[in-house]
C-alpha cells in the first residue's frame, strides 16, 4: 500500500512539473514561454489589425555570414503593423540555451515590458504577443551571457519604428568599435615616427661614442 502511494505521488509530481503555469509562464523540461499574449489588447488598439506568422530560428551556424560573430538569429529585422498580432515560433538549432526576448512592450500587459521564449537547447516553442499602435523599435536578443555581444541581437519594428538600435549584425553600426582594430589617429602615427628614430639613432648614437672613445 505505501508503495502505491509512493509511486501516485511521485506519477503526479511529474505530470504538474511537466505542464506548469503560473504567472503567465509555461515550462517544462525543454524550456518556456513567458507573458504569452493572444487575446488582451493594449489600450491603445480597438482591435487586432492583422495576425502576423514569424519563424525565427536561432543558432551558430546563422552567425557564420557576420565577421567576428558567434550566435545569431536568422534575420534580424521583423516589420510589422501598429496592434498585429505577433506569433512566433521559435526554433534553436543549438545544443546550448537560447531566448527570443522582447523588450519595451506595455507593462500593464507583459510584466517588466517582456515577452520571452527560451529553449534549453535544440527545439521548438511558440508564443503570442500583440504590439500597441505607436511606432517603436523593439529590442530583440538573447539574454544568456554574451549571446546579444556575440551576434544574437534584432529589432522588430512597428509602424516603421522609432529608430535604429546599434550592433545588430549586417545591419547596424557598433556603439564601440571592437577593440582588436587599430584606428591610425595622430597619436598611434607619433608613437610609429618616435619608435623608428629610436630604433636607429640609438644604435648609431652608441656607435658614434665608441668611436670617438677610442
Ligand atoms: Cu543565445
Amino acid at each position: 500500500m505505501k508503495k502505491l502511494i509512493f509511486f501516485f505521488l511521485l506519477f503526479f509530481s511529474q505530470l504538474s512539473f511537466s505542464a506548469m503555469n503560473h504567472n503567465g509562464m509555461t515550462m517544462d523540461e525543454k524550456g518556456m514561454v513567458m507573458n504569452s499574449n493572444p487575446d488582451t489588447l493594449p489600450k491603445d488598439c480597438k482591435k487586432i489589425s492583422e495576425d502576423v506568422h514569424f519563424t525565427v530560428h536561432a543558432g551558430h551556424k546563422y552567425a557564420k555570414k557576420f565577421n567576428g560573430k558567434m550566435y545569431a538569429f536568422d534575420q534580424q529585422q521583423w516589420d510589422v503593423k501598429p496592434c498585429s498580432r505577433i506569433k512566433i515560433t521559435f526554433i534553436n538549432d543549438d545544443d546550448i540555451r537560447h531566448q527570443f526576448m522582447i523588450h519595451g512592450l506595455p507593462g500593464y500587459l507583459y510584466p517588466k515590458g517582456m515577452f520571452h521564449i527560451e529553449l534549453y537547447g535544440k527545439g521548438e516553442k511558440e508564443g503570442f504577443f500583440i504590439v500597441p499602435s505607436q511606432p517603436k523599435t523593439y529590442l530583440v536578443h538573447c539574454e544568456v551571457p554574451q549571446h546579444m555581444e556575440k551576434g544574437m541581437k534584432a529589432q522588430l519594428k512597428v509602424a516603421g519604428g522609432d529608430q535604429d538600435l546599434p550592433s545588430i549584425p549586417g545591419l547596424t553600426e557598433p556603439v564601440t568599435p571592437d577593440s582588436y582594430e587599430v584606428s591610425w589617429n595622430q597619436a598611434s602615427w607619433a608613437i610609429l615616427v618616435l619608435s623608428v628614430l629610436v630604433g636607429f639613432a640609438g644604435p648609431f648614437f652608441l656607435l658614434m661614442r665608441y668611436k670617438n672613445s677610442k
